[in-house]
């Protein structure tokens, strides 16, 4: 599906206002420091990069905070990545309903969402590196303005498909796939000013569940969406899985695939550092092997990489998670294909 030279577009997206934890919004730097560009280009790709600038200027709560004292609302002096510094007013995010932090969730998804399609148009495939997961917004609807018929492969301990309504935690991060199918609730605004659902149940699958709430389980269900959970992988093993997950959306391995990858599907022991960990899950080699896999179909058009948090817990945690998030990106994009 992609045009010309392989070429990647990495869409850095320092966000974390999905969830209530900083530091996941300093996971694309630290992906980038540990090397990814160059990994990729000797794999073959040309590689662009650009980090979203374009965050800071939205009105609402900075992302990141400039200054641990920077305030909610009212004027704040920040400085771009050539120093320059500007004066940004910054106007009062009230939660909507249980929805916490609307307007910033929305309005950053609607730059992500143009920029990744922006970049898929060009025939180049968009790598979204998170940020939190609520980032999916933006990646999955841009993903799809360029192909209509993509499907989805969400791998992630969490089914993050909660409505504005069932959403416990309020929390966007734990709500981006019920509004991509345009679930009851989720025609709301601010969203709905721009995002239109654009994803069918049966184009998406899960892999890795394992931490869903009792109102996502009642919600996968009466829609008849696919999930593998742990309990899956165990039983038939990964391999089986993934050739399963792809035979329910993509029979043929005609159409384009999107994956979203949320690195708390990894065992906590592979990838500590992420906000909302949950012991069982992938190993190392599980969880490569998926984005080997789906590499291997040739069908791979976009992918995020989601939910790295390099604040959470030791510098050693802190690195084999950044690797593991780096190696997953490598090997979508082919690297241990022989
Ligand atoms: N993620 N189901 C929980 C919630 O808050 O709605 C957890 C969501 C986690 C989201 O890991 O991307
Ligand atoms: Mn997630
Ligand atoms: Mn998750
Ligand atoms: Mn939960």
């Amino acid at each position: 599906f992609l045009e010309g030279k392989p070429t990647v577009g990495i869409v850095g997206c320092p966000f974390s206002g999905g969830q209530g934890r900083t530091g996941v919004d300093l996971a694309p730097n630290k992906l980038i420091s540990a090397g990814l560009v160059d990994q990729l280009s000797s794999l073959g790709w040309e590689v662009h990069y650009n980090s979203q600038e374009k965050f800071i200027d939205i009105p609402y709560n900075p992302i990141p905070a400039s200054s641990p004292s920077a305030p909610e609302t009212g004027t704040e002096v920040v400085s771009d990545s050539k120093d320059k510094e500007k004066k940004i007013q910054r106007l009062p995010d009230e939660d909507i309903g249980k929805m916490k932090k609307p307007r910033l969730v929305s309005e950053v998804n609607h730059i992500v969402s143009k920029e990744v399609e922006g970049i898929a148009k060009r025939g180049w495939l968009p790598l979204t590196l998170g940020g939190d997961h609520s980032l999916a917004l933006g990646t999955v609807s841009g993903t799809k303005a360029k192909y209509p018929d993509a499907c989805l492969i969400w791998v992630d301990a969490h089914a993050d498909i909660n409505t504005p309504e069932t959403t416990d935690s309020g929390n966007l991060h734990g709500c981006p796939v019920s509004f991509l199918l345009g679930l009851e609730g989720t025609d709301v605004e601010p969203f709905n000013k721009w995002l239109k659902p654009c994803l069918k149940p049966e184009e998406i699958v899960y892999i890795g569940l394992r931490d869903v709430d009792g109102p996502e389980k009642e919600i996968l269900k009466k829609h008849g969406i696919k999930a593998f959970s742990m309990h899956h992988v165990d039983k038939y093993g990964i391999g089986k899985v993934v050739e399963m997950a792809l035979d329910h959306v993509n029979p043929d391995r005609s159409k384009p695939i999107h994956l979203s990858y949320d690195v708390d599907a990894l065992d906590p022991m592979v990838a500590p550092s992420t906000g909302t960990p949950v012991r069982g899950g992938l190993t190392f080699r599980e969880g490569h092997y998926i984005t080997e896999a789906l590499a291997e179909t040739g069908c791979l058009v976009s992918v995020d990489i989601m939910e790295v948090n390099p604040s959470l817990l030791d510098p050693g945690s802190v690195e084999k998670t950044v690797a593991a998030g780096c190696s997953l990106a490598r090997a979508s994009l082919g690297e241990t294909l022989l």
